[in-house]
């Protein structure tokens, strides 16, 4: 069954691939899985119907005939579980292996996420409060610890750990939000990391899709 999801009609980042739908067509291009998307507007995802899908109005969601889910953590990880070759075997590999690429999927999301979408918000929500120029080291202090503590364990490594995971999709995803923030440059080896990750076939597949929604052209094969 074919999955669908849902993109911003008119993402915010003017097709950036910043816009969460994007990991989501990541995790799909990895295993093969053909998509579909329905764009909403920032009016239809506050809507009752989108609501049932998403109880936050917030995109993406995926369905898959009787299923809908929402939140990007477990919707890369429904499609890991369904698919191969985002995680370790559970049974005839390495159970361990595979535990520690969802505990990194989780170290994206609950450890790494947080502090880089608090500088999004002291930048473009809280940019004009008279207290924003104090806050915002401080906010930029937190990222780069996080970094540090992340650029220390991955090391020379390619992927964080052993083979490419939905750990490294998800913390590469992450961590692309920062590009343009210039912080990512303090630590080279986190930034040839979030290159390998876009340098990926499949991430490629993914990131021209969501930008010919923002300018109209379809993907080039
Ligand atoms: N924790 C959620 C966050 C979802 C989220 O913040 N989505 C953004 C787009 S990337 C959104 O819909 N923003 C519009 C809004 O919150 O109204 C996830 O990982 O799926």
């Amino acid at each position: 069954m074919t999955p669908t999801l849902t993109a911003f009609e008119r993402s915010p980042d003017g097709g950036k691939g910043l816009a969460r739908d994007t990991r989501i067509r990541w995790a799909l291009e990895e295993v093969g899985q053909p998509y579909e998307v329905r764009l909403v507007s920032f009016g239809a995802m506050k809507e009752p119907a989108h609501l049932a899908l998403h109880p936050f109005g917030q995109i993406p969601t995926y369905e898959e005939g009787d299923l809908a889910l929402f939140e990007t953590g477990a919707i890369v990880f429904h499609i890991a579980e369904r698919h191969a070759g985002l995680l370790p075997p559970a049974s005839g590999g390495d159970a361990n292996a595979r535990a520690r690429a969802i505990t990194w999927m989780f170290a994206a999301l609950n450890t790494v996420e947080p502090p880089i979408l608090e500088l999004e918000t002291a930048r473009l929500l809280e940019g004009d409060r008279s207290w924003s120029a104090q806050r915002l080291p401080l906010v930029e202090e937190r990222i780069r610890n996080r970094l540090g503590q992340l650029s220390a364990r991955l090391g020379n490594a390619d992927w964080l750990d052993g083979g490419f995971s939905a750990g490294d999709l998800m913390m590469v995803s992450v961590l692309l939000r920062l590009k343009s923030s210039g912080i990512l440059d303090g630590y080279p080896n986190l930034a040839a990391y979030v290159a390998r990750g876009e340098a990926r076939p499949a991430y490629k597949r993914a990131f021209d899709a969501q930008l010919a929604v923002f300018t109209g052209k379809p993907p080039t094969a």
